[in-house]
C-alpha cells in the first residue's frame, strides 16, 4: 500500500514549538506584500481556523476576525525547511522509499502492518514536537484523501474494497487535478461528488472535457490512481528527436530542438508542472551521448526553455559535430497546482 502524510497546521506549528507561549492562542503565519499591512495568510494553527481564519484569505479579512489573543507572524521558509528536512529524515529511517511530494506532505511505500508502520511514524514525528496525518490507501490518490480524512493527527487506513465506499462523499475538487474551473464546469452537469462523477453520462465528460481528461476523472472517482513513487532521480522529462539526416548545421538542428521542447512543453503544460533545469541531449553519429545542463530560475515558459536549450545548443555546436539525435530534458520540477495553491492570495 501508498501511506500519505501530511503535518498538521505546519507553519503554525513551528512557531509555536520554538515559541511555547504562543501554544493556545490563536497563531497566523502571514505573507506580506509591499511591506506593509497588505498581505495574505499563509496558514494558521487551529485555535485561528476556530475564529474562521484560513490560508489564503486576505490579510485585512483576517485581522478583522481575529480577537485579543490573535499572533499574526511572518513566513520564516528557512526555519520551517529546516524542520521538514527532519521529518524526513525521520520518514526515511522507517521506509525505504520516500516521494518528498512538498515542504508538509510525503508519500511512503507500506509493506506490511500499516497500522503499526503509521503509528511508529506519528509517535517518532510527535518526538519532534509536531504533529502529523498519515492516510494508507492502494494507492496515491486513495491515501492523500485519507490523510485529509480525520485531520489534525489523523490515522485512516481506506482498504482497495473500501476505496469506493470511503470516495463516494468526497467533494470532485478534492481530486488532484481538478482545479475551480473543472470544478465549476463539473457542477455545470450536477456532479458534486465522487459518487456524481461516477454516475455522470461519458458522453457528456468527453464533450465537456476531451476524451483524456474524461477518463481521467471516471477513473478517479472509483478510486483508481498510480502507485509509483517519484524519488528525486526519477523528477525529470525529456523529449528527444532523431532527424531525417545526420546534420552539422547549428540551424538546422535548432529547429529540430525546438520541435523537441514543444513537444516536451505541451506535456509539462497538462500536468502543470514547472522546472528549475534545462538540458540538452545529443546523439552524435557515432550513437555518443552528450548532455549539458542549465541551472535556471524555476518557471513554467516555453521561452525560458528554448532558449536555455537554445543557448546550449550554440555552444555545443561551436565545435564539430555531427548529430543523429537531438533532445530537451527538464529537471527540478515542481508541480504548479500545488505551488499556486501555497501561494494564491
Ligand atoms: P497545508 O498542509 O495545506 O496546510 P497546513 O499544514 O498549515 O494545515 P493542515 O493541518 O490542514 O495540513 O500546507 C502546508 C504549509 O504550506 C502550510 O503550513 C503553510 C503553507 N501554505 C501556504 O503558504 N499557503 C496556502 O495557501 C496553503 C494551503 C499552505
Ligand atoms: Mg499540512
Amino acid at each position: 500500500m501508498i501511506g500519505h502524510i501530511d503535518l498538521d497546521a505546519f507553519f503554525a506549528r513551528c512557531e509555536e514549538l520554538r515559541n511555547p507561549e504562543l501554544e493556545g492562542s490563536p497563531v497566523v503565519i502571514c505573507v506580506y506584500t509591499r511591506g506593509g499591512d497588505s498581505g495574505a495568510v499563509s496558514t494558521s494553527n487551529y485555535e485561528a481556523r476556530e475564529l474562521g481564519i484560513q490560508s489564503a484569505m486576505p490579510l485585512s479579512q483576517a485581522r478583522e476576525i481575529a480577537d485579543d489573543e490573535t499572533v499574526f507572524l511572518p513566513v520564516d521558509h528557512e526555519y520551517y525547511r529546516e524542520k521538514s528536512r527532519e521529518v524526513m529524515s525521520v520518514l526515511r529511517s522507517q521506509t525505504s522509499e520516500v516521494e518528498e511530494y512538498s515542504i508538509d506532505e510525503s508519500f511512503f511505500r507500506v509493506r506490511n502492518s500499516p497500522e503499526t508502520k503509521a503509528r511508529k511514524i506519528k509517535a517518532d514525528i510527535e518526538a519532534l514536537g509536531l504533529s502529523s496525518s498519515i492516510g494508507i490507501g492502494p494507492n496515491k490518490f486513495v491515501a492523500k484523501m485519507a490523510s485529509e480524512h480525520d485531520k489534525p493527527d489523523g490515522l485512516k487506513i481506506v482498504t482497495d474494497d473500501e476505496k469506493k465506499e470511503f470516495l463516494a462523499d468526497k467533494p470532485v475538487e478534492k481530486i488532484h487535478g481538478v482545479g475551480g474551473k473543472t470544478r465549476d464546469k463539473l457542477e455545470d452537469i450536477g456532479v458534486e461528488k465522487c459518487e456524481d462523477l461516477r454516475q455522470a453520462d461519458n458522453s457528456l465528460l468527453v464533450e465537456k472535457f476531451g476524451r483524456n481528461k474524461a477518463a481521467s476523472l471516471k477513473s478517479k472517482s472509483i478510486g483508481e490512481g498510480s502507485k509509483d513513487l517519484d524519488s528525486e532521480e526519477r523528477k525529470q522529462m525529456s523529449r528527444i528527436k532523431t532527424m531525417n539526416s545526420n546534420s552539422s548545421s547549428y540551424r538546422y538542428v535548432r529547429t529540430e530542438l525546438r520541435k523537441a521542447c514543444e513537444s516536451l512543453h505541451d506535456r509539462l503544460e497538462r500536468k502543470n508542472i514547472a522546472f528549475s533545469n534545462a538540458s540538452i541531449i545529443v546523439i552524435d553519429a557515432g550513437l555518443k551521448t552528450h548532455t549539458r545542463s542549465k541551472k535556471l530560475k524555476t518557471s513554467e515558459s516555453f521561452d525560458q526553455l528554448f532558449q536555455a536549450a537554445d543557448s546550449l545548443l550554440a555552444d555545443f555546436m561551436s565545435r564539430d559535430i555531427e548529430v543523429r539525435r537531438i533532445g530537451a530534458r527538464v529537471s527540478g520540477l515542481v508541480d504548479t497546482e500545488r505551488q499556486k495553491s501555497l501561494e494564491a492570495f
